[in-house]
C-alpha cells in the first residue's frame, strides 16, 4: 500500500477531515478512496498510470477522489475551478485523460467535452457506491500527479510527479514544522497547487491531523474559524494576510480585541508562494502576536527554503534549505556564485519533480547538465539567510500568489479583433503582489476596456484578466526597458 495511505489506516477513527459541515475518519476516507478506486478500475486491475482529471471543490469527495486514483495506479489531475472551459479543455486534452470525475456543479460545463473530446464523465458521487475491489500494488517510483504551472512558454506546462517526490516533499515539512496528530488546519487554498495540496492537506493527513476545507476564501469565515479556537495551524498567500488584516483593521473595537487573542493561540502560522512584505508580516504581528514563518517553494520542487519553526525569522528572507534539499545559486554561466552576490536559485533532492509532461526538451532544459533544476528565481545569501530578489523573467507575474505567464494573456488578447498588438507586464501591488497590466496597439482609437475583460474571461480565469490596460502608438518591445511601470500607473485606461 501506498504510505501516505498505510499511515491513514493506523489513524482510524480520528477525524480527518471536515467538510460541508460534517466530519469524516480516516477509515471513512479509506473506505471512499477504495470506492472510487473500484469504479475507476471497472474490469482492468491496475490503472498503469492512466492520467485521470477530476474537477472537484475542496472537500472529502476531493481527497477521496485523489487518493482512489493513487490507489487504483492512475495519475491524478486536479483541475482548476476557477477555469473557463478553454483552460480545462487544454490541460485534459494535453495529459490524454479518457476519464473525467465531475462535481454537481460542473457538469453542465464539462458535458460537452463527452461529444469534443470522446472523455468519459463520472459524477463524483456515483463513486461513493458499492463494495471495494482488491487493489494493484503501487511502486514509490510510478507518476502520481500532474500539476499545471505558467512559465515562460505561452501555454501552461505538466508537472509530473511520482509518488516518492510527493513523499518527501510531506515528509521534510511534517518534520520541520513539527506537524503532529493533535493539529487542526483549515485549507483556504485551491486544490490544483502545491501549496494546499502538499503543504496543507497532504502534511495534515500524514501527521494524523485533521483538515477543515473552506472551499472559497472568505476573510469573515476564517476569522470565524480563528475564533472558534479550533485551528492549531494556518497556511496562506500574502494577499490573503493582507485581506485579514484589512476585516480586522474595519471591525469594531471590541471585535478586534477578541480577534487578536484568538489569533494568539495558534502555534503556526505559514505564508509563501510570493514574497511576504515586512509591512503585511509586521502588522500581522502586531494583530495576532504571531511571527508568520516564511518558507520558498516551487511546484517543480515542493518547498525548499524555510525560516525555522524554532529560532529567528526574518523579515523579507526564507530562511535556509530544507533538510534534504541540497539548494546553490549560480551566476549566468552556470558557475556557484560566491559570498553574498545575487544569483539563480538552483535545487536538487528527493522533492525534485520527475519531467514536465510529454515535454522532453522542456524538461531537458530546465536541468543543468549535472542535474540542477533551474528555478529562474534570483536569490542572495544575507547573513545567514535566504533573500529572493525577483525572477530572472519578466513575462512571469505572481498574482494573489498565482503564478501567471504574460505570453499567455498576450496571445488571448492578440485574438481580439480590434487589438493590432500587446505586451502584458505585472504591475507591484499592495494586496495582490503584483496586478496584471496590459499595453495595446489599437485598430481603433478607443476599445472599451469591459470588452477586452470579458474576451480575456472567455478563455482564462479572473485573476488572469488585466486589471488595467493602457493603449500605446507603438509596442515596445523590451517592455521594462521602454515603458517603465509608473508611465502605466499614472494613464488612465481606455474607455
Ligand atoms: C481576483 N481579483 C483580483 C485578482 N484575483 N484582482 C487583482 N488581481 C488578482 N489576481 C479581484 C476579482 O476580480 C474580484 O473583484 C475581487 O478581486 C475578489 O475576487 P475573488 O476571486 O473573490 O478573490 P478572492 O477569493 O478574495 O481571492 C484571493 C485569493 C486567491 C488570494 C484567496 O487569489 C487565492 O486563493 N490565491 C492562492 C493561490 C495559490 O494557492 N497559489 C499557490 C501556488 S503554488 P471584484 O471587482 O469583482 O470585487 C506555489 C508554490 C509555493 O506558489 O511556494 O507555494
Ligand atoms: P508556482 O510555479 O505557482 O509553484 O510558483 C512558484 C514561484 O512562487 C517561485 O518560483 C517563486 O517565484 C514564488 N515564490 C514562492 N514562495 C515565495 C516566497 N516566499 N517569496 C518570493 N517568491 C516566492
Amino acid at each position: 500500500m501506498l504510505p501516505l495511505l498505510q499511515k491513514a489506516s493506523e489513524f482510524e477513527r480520528r477525524m480527518a477531515v471536515v467538510s460541508d459541515g460534517r466530519s469524516y475518519t480516516y477509515n471513512e476516507l479509506l473506505a471512499g478512496a477504495r470506492q472510487v478506486a473500484t469504479h475507476l478500475l471497472g474490469s482492468s486491475n491496475d490503472l498503469k498510470e492512466a492520467p485521470v482529471a477530476f474537477l472537484v471543490p475542496p472537500s472529502y469527495e476531493y481527497t477521496a477522489v485523489a487518493w482512489g486514483i493513487w490507489a487504483a495506479g492512475g495519475i491524478a489531475i486536479p483541475l482548476c475551478m476557477l477555469h473557463p472551459l478553454p483552460s480545462l479543455q487544454y490541460v485534459i486534452e494535453d495529459t490524454g485523460a479518457r476519464t473525467l470525475v465531475v462535481h454537481p456543479d460542473y457538469e453542465g460545463l464539462l458535458r460537452p467535452l463527452e461529444k469534443t473530446l470522446g472523455v468519459r464523465l463520472l459524477r463524483v458521487h456515483e463513486l461513493f457506491r458499492g463494495p471495494a475491489a482488491t487493489l494493484p500494488g503501487i511502486g514509490r517510483e510510478r507518476r502520481a500527479m500532474i500539476l499545471y504551472t505558467s512559465g515562460t512558454t505561452s501555454k501552461p506546462k505538466g508537472v509530473v510527479t511520482t509518488h516518492a517526490n510527493i513523499q518527501a516533499q510531506i515528509e521534510v515539512l511534517v518534520k520541520a514544522w513539527e506537524w503532529e496528530k493533535d493539529d487542526y488546519i483549515l485549507n483556504i487554498l485551491p486544490l490544483h497547487h502545491v501549496h494546499g495540496i502538499i503543504n496543507v492537506m497532504s502534511c495534515a493527513l500524514w501527521s494524523g491531523a485533521c483538515c477543515e476545507f473552506m472551499p472559497k476564501f472568505d476573510a469573515g469565515a476564517v476569522w470565524g474559524a480563528i475564533r472558534a479556537g479550533r485551528l492549531s495551524l494556518f497556511m496562506a498567500v500574502p494577499t490573503i494576510y493582507y485581506k485579514l488584516i484589512e476585516y480586522w483593521e474595519a471591525a469594531p473595537e471590541t471585535d478586534k480585541n477578541v480577534l487578536s487573542e484568538a489569533g494568539k493561540k495558534l502555534r503556526l502560522m505559514v505564508s509563501g508562494s510570493a514574497a511576504l512584505p515586512v509591512p503585511v508580516m509586521e502588522k500581522w504581528q502586531r494583530i495576532t502576536g504571531q511571527t508568520l514563518l516564511e518558507r520558498y517553494g516551487m511546484t517543480e520542487i515542493g518547498m525548499a527554503l524555510s525560516n525555522p519553526y524554532r529560532g529567528e525569522r526574518r523579515p523579507g528572507h526564507v530562511g535556509q534549505p530544507l533538510p534534504g534539499v541540497a539548494l546553490r545559486l549560480a551566476d549566468s554561466s552556470g558557475n556557484p556564485v560566491k559570498g553574498g552576490a545575487p544569483g539563480e536559485i538552483q535545487v536538487k533532492g528527493p522533492s525534485v519533480f520527475k519531467e514536465y509532461w510529454q515535454k522532453e526538451a522542456a524538461t531537458k532544459a530546465a536541468f543543468t547538465a549535472d542535474g540542477w533544476f533551474r528555478t529562474g528565481d534570483i536569490a542572495q545569501w544575507d547573513e545567514g539567510s535566504y533573500k529572493i530578489l525577483g525572477r530572472d523573467s519578466v513575462d512571469i507575474i505572481k498574482s494573489g500568489g498565482y503564478k501567471i505567464s504574460a505570453l499567455e494573456i498576450e496571445d488571448v488578447l492578440r485574438k481580439h479583433p480590434d487589438v493590432l498588438d500587446c505586451a502584458v507586464v505585472g504591475l507591484p501591488d499592495e494586496a495582490w503582489g503584483e496586478i496584471v497590466a496590459a499595453f495595446l496597439v489599437s485598430r481603433k482609437e478607443v476599445i472599451p476596456s469591459e470588452s477586452l475583460s470579458e474576451w480575456v474571461k472567455n478563455y482564462l480565469p479572473a485573476y488572469k484578466v488585466p486589471r488595467r490596460y493602457q493603449l500605446v502608438d507603438e509596442l515596445p518591445r523590451n517592455v521594462l526597458g521602454k515603458v517603465t511601470k509608473n508611465t502605466l500607473k499614472e494613464s488612465p485606461s481606455p474607455s
